[in-house]
């Protein structure tokens, strides 16, 4: 199997990917797309003729034939095509539509919020500041994860969803390490502290850490 992902080290959709991937144990040539030096080497012309979105991260499955972007759909690809190792989704269908519903309030209802380019809107179209940037991310961070907090209580195990890990988790931990960079306070939410703690105490995540990436910054 020849697989490559594109992605950026600080990317908290290629986090999620570079998770799923470890989990599945899957090789893969991983190829950095730096999403600020010039401009944004998303924004290329070699870049888009692989995603036009131009977003991170795209996987190339040379084998199937098959170019994906969307790191839900990807991670959902895996594991339907590796679904004995480290299976994502629990067995039974409320279960299944309760890992979804958790796991797009981070991707679909909070990472689109504190995207790069949202940001980067925020400061050349409206003048905003950096400490304002910085409150926008807290904003969106504290409102998600206070809500989460509530919903994971009763579900909760040592992962978000009971002892095995979900697509849940590979959703909350890349949105908490982006959440720790810009000062959210994660203590305010101790639910999902423990939960990011006993994740990255796994292989599959602390491989998957943007520190140890080949693009990662000193
Ligand atoms: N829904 C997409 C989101 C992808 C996305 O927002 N990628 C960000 C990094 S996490 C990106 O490439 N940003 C570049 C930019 O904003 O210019 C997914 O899950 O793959």
């Amino acid at each position: 199997m020849s697989l490559k992902l594109y992605g950026y080290w600080r990317s908290s959709a290629s986090y999620r990917v570079r998770i799923a991937l470890n989990l599945k144990q899957l090789e893969y040539t991983y190829i950095p797309v730096h999403l600020v030096n010039g401009g944004g080497e998303q924004n290329s012309d070699d870049y888009q003729r692989l995603n036009p979105s131009k977003l991170v991260p795209t996987l190339v499955d040379d084998d199937a034939d098959i170019t994906l972007n969307q790191s839900m759909a990807i991670i959902e690809y895996l594991d339907e095509k590796f679904p004995d190792i480290s299976p994502l989704m629990p067995k039974h269908a409320q279960d299944r539509a309760r890992v979804r519903s958790l796991s797009q309030d981070i991707a679909c209802d909070t990472q689109p919020l504190v995207n790069l380019r949202v940001l980067q809107q925020l400061k050349s179209e409206y003048g905003a500041s950096e400490e304002q940037v910085r409150k926008w991310v807290q904003h969106w961070a504290n409102r998600t994860f206070a809500a989460l907090s509530k919903k994971l209580e009763t579900r909760a195990g040592k992962f978000s969803y009971g002892y095995q890990v979900t697509l849940i988790d590979l959703c909350l931990v890349p949105q908490v390490y982006s959440a720790i960079r810009f000062g959210v306070d994660m203590q305010e939410f101790p639910l999902i502290d423990k939960i990011y703690k006993n994740c990255l105490a796994l292989e599959a995540f602390a491989q998957a850490a943007p520190e140890v990436q080949i693009d990662a910054a000193p």
